[in-house]
């Protein structure tokens, strides 16, 4: 979703600055002049890649207040947001210190006369500066972490949205790959799905398509939100800011592991939370049991249902998407 530049350690930002620092040129001015000058040119030259690059991290990652409330919440039940603006700010600190050390340092280097005197300064302040992205370090592998789960947010469109929600292992993801284009994995065990997924569903129309948006969730258990591990807080997010219409997968073979009345009671629960949103009730694994309730009933496995469940979720999203 956010397009961030991969974040370097402490150490690889320093090679990588020497690395650049011995492919820059020197004007032939340079080149002819006076040893100091030369010597605070390649000092200059590893001071700004390390500076830009910190500035790249520092700007390159969204401003988190700004971001729309459902980014926001979900960013911070990944990283906590707390820590990833103390990162940040951790960041530009060093970016500073290293601006201002370096210039006041730069100052005594070319006021050295001796190439011994030179070297010996170049190592104090590359030592300077390095001891200042060390103490950055643990910092800067935060970011990595914080990047990568940035990076794979679901990005989310301003359509209308359907919330696949539910006990583990009852069949959403399956479901998800029926109704639309997202191709989430499937597995015999709870909790595969660990992140939201966002498929696409297309409706043809004769002058233009129309799409739709429908989210696989993370397995809910039936347990208080402060109760709740992040994988599951993902769920609730999405039920709370994205949700147009709720589909509520129940298993009733209970072959998931779960009860009726413990997937029941979610419901219940979910209802009582999520009151102004409708919910489609819809009960899978067909081809091995249904009950005589008047839930929906499809199969997975089968597509039996399936088609007809389509028809109505796009029926729903209509009605709730017309204009009064
Ligand atoms: N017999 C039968 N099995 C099904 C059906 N739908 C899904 N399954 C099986 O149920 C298991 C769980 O399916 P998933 O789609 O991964 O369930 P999920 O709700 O996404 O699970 P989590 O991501 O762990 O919450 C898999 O072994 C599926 O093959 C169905 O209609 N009939
Ligand atoms: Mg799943």
């Amino acid at each position: 979703m956010f397009n961030l530049p991969p974040i370097q350690s402490a150490q690889e930002i320093i090679d990588a600055a020497f690395q650049r620092a011995k492919k820059t040129h020197l004007s032939p001015a340079l080149k002819e002049g006076p040893m100091p000058k030369r010597y605070a040119a390649h000092t200059d030259a590893i001071l700004t890649v390390i500076t830009s690059t910190l500035d790249s991290y520092v700007t390159s990652f969204p401003t988190l207040d700004r971001l729309p409330l459902f980014y926001q919440e979900i960013i911070n039940i990944q990283v906590k947001t707390d820590e990833l603006k103390m990162a940040l700010g951790a960041v530009s600190w060093a970016k500073e210190t290293c601006r201002s050390v370096y210039k006041q340092q730069r100052r005594l280097l070319l006021r050295e006369r001796t190439t011994e005197g030179l070297k010996h300064r170049q190592q104090a302040i590359i030592g300077r500066i390095s001891s200042i992205l060390y103490q950055i370090d643990p910092q800067l592998k935060f970011l990595v972490n914080a990047r990568k789960l940035l990076r794979d947010l679901p990005e989310i469109g301003d359509v209308p949205t359907v919330v696949i929600a539910g006990y583990p292992n009852v069949g959403k993801s399956s479901l998800i790959r029926l109704l639309s284009n997202a191709k989430p994995l499937i597995a015999h065990y709870p909790f595969t799905t660990k992140q939201l997924v966002v498929g696409h569903m297309k409706r043809t129309r004769r002058y233009s398509d129309e799409w739709y948006q429908v989210i696989d969730t993370p397995g809910l258990l039936d347990r208080p939100l402060e109760d709740r591990n992040p994988i599951e807080r993902q769920a609730i997010t999405a039920l709370t800011h994205l949700a147009d219409l709720i589909v509520f997968l129940i298993d009733p073979t209970e072959i998931c592991g779960y009860t009726w009345d413990a997937q029941q009671h979610l419901l219940e629960y979910l209802k009582t939370v999520f009151a102004d949103v409708p919910f489609l009730i819809v009960e899978n694994k067909s081809d091995l049991k249904t009950t005589s309730s008047t839930n929906w009933k499809i199969s997975c496995e089968t597509g039996e249902g399936i088609p007809e469940l389509k028809a109505e979720v796009l029926a729903r999203l209509d009605r709730i998407n017309a204009p009064l």
